[in-house]
């Protein structure tokens, strides 16, 4: 029986490097049924609010922080109440983006517009969006391609649409270049809505397009668990994909019932075995990055809601966290694991045909035994099972 971390390490602290999109906590619950049902929180109240909470930063679209229509005086206003409330919390931007799905004007698409001219306002929001987030010194930049794609296929050919894409992401990296922003460009996959099918649905397709790129070594993914749950795909799979070639720059966690549109539910309200292996995997190899919130509280609270979503979506990662440690030290499960390694499970056991070719070739299988020997999952399992329910 493992005992629990004393009780301060599952307060959430700067250092666990939580961080909350302005759009989440400040999410008035508007849904496209409903108006809102809370009203609108200035980025300077959800600032304080999120310091007092532990969390470590923020992250914003260029438009959650500056309306469309602010004015010149207003906008400089907003940036400086902003950056004073950074300074007397302490709170960090980390992470920008662009909204390129809220104006009409993307009704079709951004960077994937059939509308050239839609195509190139696109770009000039972006780099604009792109100095605001230098302003407060933002290390990622996501891009989130939520109007990118079709209801129907007959509206463009989606080769076109991915030589359009690669433009512009090509395009904005040279300005990166030009600017000395150094920014990490993180690409966040989402199978579909608000259009029929987004272009990019999954990490493997971000993946892919990234290595076409002229500067490939400046993107990364953005993966979202409530995205990879929409396409029926198992989340740790695809960051375990993207962290192994270097290319998880950020993570989106939050909830989602499999089947559902994007509910963006508090992190491991729904599938905590899932959850679970999530911060096991991103625990076991050190991730270092921002673990970003993107998610809200349900339509049903109040402000006081609001920041119990918050609190609850810190408290469960570190709670996990707890799960994970208790994974590790279980002597059962040690042993379990060590009887695989010893199978060849071990990390760095690898082969090539340099220096195996020939002896793989002639090896002798005991192939009636390799087939009668199983691997004692169900054990494994009902364990991992045990220890989340709190029994071991
Ligand atoms: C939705 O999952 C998207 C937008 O909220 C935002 O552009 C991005 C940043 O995390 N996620
Ligand atoms: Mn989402
Ligand atoms: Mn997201």
């Amino acid at each position: 029986m493992t005992k629990p971390f004393a009780q301060d390490v599952r307060t959430p602290r700067p250092e666990h490097r939580f961080t909350f999109g302005l759009w989440t906590v400040g999410n008035p619950g508007r849904d496209p049924f409903g108006d809102a049902v809370r009203p609108a929180m200035s980025p300077v109240r959800i600032v304080q609010k999120l310091g007092e909470l532990g969390a470590y930063g923020v992250n914003f679209h260029d438009n959650d922080l500056v309306p469309r229509d602010a004015t010149t005086a207003e906008r400089e206003k907003i940036v400086r109440d902003f950056r004073a409330a950074l300074k007397e919390s302490g709170m960090k931007v980390p992470m920008a983006t662009t909204n390129l799905f809220g104006d009409p004007v993307f009704r079709d698409g951004a960077f994937t517009s059939n509308d050239s001219a839609v195509r190139r306002h696109a770009l000039q929001k972006t780099m604009r969006s792109m100095d605001l987030g230098k302003e407060f010194d933002a290390e990622t930049y996501v891009f989130w391609g939520g109007r990118e794609g079709v209801e129907t296929n007959a509206a463009k050919d989606p080769r076109e649409a991915m030589k359009w894409f690669r433009d512009a992401i090509n395009f904005l990296c040279e300005y990166n270049i030009a600017q000395g922003y150094n920014y990490r460009f993180a690409l966040e996959p989402k199978p579909n809505e608000p259009r029929g099918d987004i272009f990019l649905p999954t990490i493997g397709h971000a993946l892919a397009f990234i290595y076409t790129l002229d500067h490939p070594d400046m993107v990364g993914v953005n993966p979202e668990v409530a995205h990879d749950s929409m396409a029926g795909l198992d989340f740790a799979h695809g960051v375990a994909q993207a962290m192994e070639v270097g290319k998880l720059f950020h993570i989106d966690l939050n909830a989602q019932k499999p089947g559902r549109y994007d509910q963006d539910h508090r992190f491991g309200s729904e599938d905590l075995k899932q959850a679970f292996f999530l911060v096991k995997l991103l625990e076991d190899a050190g991730y270092a990055g921002m673990k970003h919130f993107d998610s809200h509280a349900y339509r049903t609270e109040d402000e006081a809601g609001v920041w119990e979503f918050a609190r609850g979506s810190m408290r469960t990662y570190l709670l996990l966290k707890e799960k994970v440690a208790a994974f590790h030290a279980d002597p059962e499960i040690t042993q379990l694991l060590a009887a695989l390694d010893a199978r060849g499970a071990a990390p760095g056991m690898r082969i090539s045909f340099l220096h195996d070719g020939q002896a793989i070739k002639d090896e002798q299988f005991d192939l009636e035994a390799m087939r009668a020997k199983g691997y004692a999952y169900e054990r494994l399992d009902q364990l991992t099972i045990e220890i989340l329910l709190g029994v071991r």
